[in-house]
């Protein structure tokens, strides 16, 4: 059996098992469990805090995660990444009081900033030549500087809101991070061909999520044109319609670049555009 943690509760936690169940992977899971087996795929599935995920991969007791990237890069531990998840999205942040004037981060020279990422913020000060004093502290971070325990801070962001309800400011993004799939380095190669079959069902799954199906109708002498226009994965496929000198042409589009393309696909001339949401995409 493939052995994959997720977080038992928390940020990631909705979308870790929702994207299981995409890849119809069907887990009975009690609110209290720690672990459970799926009934249709040979998956164990670890309910754990997503802070303690890199140890479980470190030590094998796990075979797999689905973690945050910042909570990996953090402990500093040996993983093996294989899919970025879209999901979680946040960037890891320096922050100051509003009333603050910021020229570059040399204004964190000789000043103190409180985090719960010490040993990135370590790395990340040494490479920037910033002498500054770390203050670990794990939790609400954001009011270090209006208790004067620091100067400033280095923390998660994702909306902005929280720095602003507490009178801070973002000033340096330091890297950015979202859940991904890794695995132990200490994977066996049974466990590595299931895992194999996961990522091959989780890129179908993605793929579909970052994709649209169209379909479009359009005068014969205008197909190519618009044939150029839509990317697809191969060419789009033209079919005649029953009005002599039309066809219908389906295609794939993808998410990032989807309505630009509609706005030229219009200006092209074509007509009665469908736009259909993709089960799987399997490439
Ligand atoms: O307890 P456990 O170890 O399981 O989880 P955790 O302590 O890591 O907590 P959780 O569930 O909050 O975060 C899990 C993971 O979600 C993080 O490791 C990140 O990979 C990801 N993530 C994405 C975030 C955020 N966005 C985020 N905004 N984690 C935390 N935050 C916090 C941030 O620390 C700050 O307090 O949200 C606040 C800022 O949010 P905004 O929207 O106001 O900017």
């Amino acid at each position: 059996m493939l052995r994959i943690a997720i977080q038992k509760s928390g940020r990631l936690n909705e979308e870790s098992q929702r994207l299981l169940a995409e890849c119809g992977i069907r887990v009975d899971n009690g609110a209290d469990q720690l672990k459970a087996v799926a009934r249709n795929f040979p998956l164990q599935v670890y309910y754990l805090r997503n802070s303690d995920i890199p140890q479980y991969l470190a030590d094998g007791v796990c075979d797999a995660a689905i973690v945050g990237e910042n909570t990996l890069k953090e402990k500093g531990l040996p993983f093996v990444k294989h899919l970025a998840l879209g999901f979680g999205r946040c960037r890891l942040s320096l922050a100051i009081p509003k009333s603050e004037r910021y020229t570059d981060i040399s204004w964190f020279n000789g000043k103190r900033i409180a985090t719960s990422y010490p040993n990135t913020l370590r790395k990340i000060l040494q490479e920037r030549a910033i002498d500054a004093e770390i203050h670990e502290i794990s939790g609400s971070v954001e009011i270090a500087p209006n208790i004067g325990l620091a100067d400033g801070i280095c923390d998660l962001v994702s909306s902005g809101g929280t720095l602003e309800r507490n009178g801070l400011k973002e000033v340096e993004s330091l890297f950015s991070s979202e859940a991904c799939l890794v695995s132990s380095s200490r994977i066996s190669s049974d466990a590595q061909t299931l895992l194999d079959r996961l990522v091959f069902r989780l890129v179908s799954v993605l793929n579909a999520q970052n994709n649209k199906y169209v379909l479009l109708n359009a005068p014969n002498h205008k197909i190519q044109a618009i044939s150029q226009i839509l990317p697809g994965i191969k060419s789009p496929t033209v079919m005649p319609l029953a009005e002599p000198g039309w066809s219908s042409l389906h295609s794939v589009i993808g998410e990032d670049r989807f309505w630009e393309i509609l706005d030229q696909l219009k200006a092209a001339g074509a007509e009665g555009i469908l736009i259909i949401p993709i089960e799987k995409m399997v490439s």
